[in-house]
């Protein structure tokens, strides 16, 4: 019998790389994303072991209903992989649009509390799965222009250390990854799809790559029952956190 993943954000980036390598590996894989045509392509690729589910994660109704309620034994889930979400802009606070601070609010925050409640009960009920969230360093560290982002992957390091506690006693597993500097399509969608802006980031960088943090959820989800890795820093070898800043002549 498979094993069953849901994956958030299974689109681009990190939860497409994850979706491959966990269908690979033989389990089934559910994944969510807006953009329904790379869902199907997906569908295509990776055949009856891929379930589309196309949705917004911003729609607390269709979160709840939609994996809340999933078709037969896929309903099963094992490990949710909380991982939709975005950075939108760069700005000092006083310049951010306020659609932006929301959308980070609502996907990064709110979307995945409306995931983590769907699967959650059918997880205490079998007293087994595992929940996985995509932090970030940002929670960690904060750095200019990170004010909201920042903020939410804050929320999503503490919820998980929360979630923990109130698990206490079940066989259900709680991990929060925290990557560094990391390229997918995150800096295109951070500066609204400027792709030259985006290429910048990377510039003469090694980042972590998807199919790093895919295996990094690969090994967070195969130790034995009686461990949890609560939290997982990963940095590229050219990023290290530094401390506050100084701004002298003032
Ligand atoms: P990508 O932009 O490549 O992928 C983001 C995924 O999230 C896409 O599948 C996208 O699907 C989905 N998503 C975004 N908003 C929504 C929404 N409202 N509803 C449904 N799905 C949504 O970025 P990454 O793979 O890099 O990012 C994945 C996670 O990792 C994010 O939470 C990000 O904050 C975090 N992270 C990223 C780092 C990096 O440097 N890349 C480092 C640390 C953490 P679609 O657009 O189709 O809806
Ligand atoms: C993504 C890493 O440093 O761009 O979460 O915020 S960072």
């Amino acid at each position: 019998m498979p094993k069953h993943i849901l994956i958030t954000g299974a689109t681009s980036g990190f939860g497409l790389a994850t979706a491959r390598l966990f269908a690979a590996e033989g389990w089934h894989v559910a994944g969510t994303g807006r953009r329904a045509e790379r869902l199907d392509a997906l569908h295509q690729e990776l055949g009856d072991a891929f379930l589309p589910l196309p949705l917004d994660m911003r729609d607390r109704e269709a979160v709840t209903e939609t994996l809340g309620n999933l078709p037969g034994e896929w309903n099963d889930v094992d490990v949710l992989l909380n991982n939709a979400g975005a950075a939108l802009g760069l700005e000092p606070a006083q310049e951010c649009s306020l659609d932006d601070w929301d959308a980070m609010v609502d996907t990064n925050i709110k979307g995945l509390l409306y995931a983590t409640r769907a699967v959650l009960p059918g997880m205490v009920a079998r007293n087994r799965g595992h929940i996985v969230m995509l932090g970030s360093v940002a929670g960690n560290y904060p750095y200019a222009g990170g004010n909201v982002y920042c903020g939410s992957k804050a929320f999503v390091k503490q919820f998980s250390l929360a979630l923990r506690a109130d698990l206490l006693g079940t066989n259900v597993h709680v991990t929060n990854i925290e990557p560094g500097l990391a390229e997918s399509e995150f800096s295109i969608v951070r500066f609204h799809g400027d792709t030259q802006k985006a290429a910048n980031v990377y510039e003469g960088t090694s980042p972590i790559t998807p199919q790093d943090i895919a295996e990094t959820v690969f090994w967070v989800t195969h130790r034995p029952t009686h461990i949890n890795i609560n939290r997982v820093e990963i940095m590229p070898i050219c990023q290290c956190p530094s401390g506050p800043l100084v701004k002298k002549g003032m």
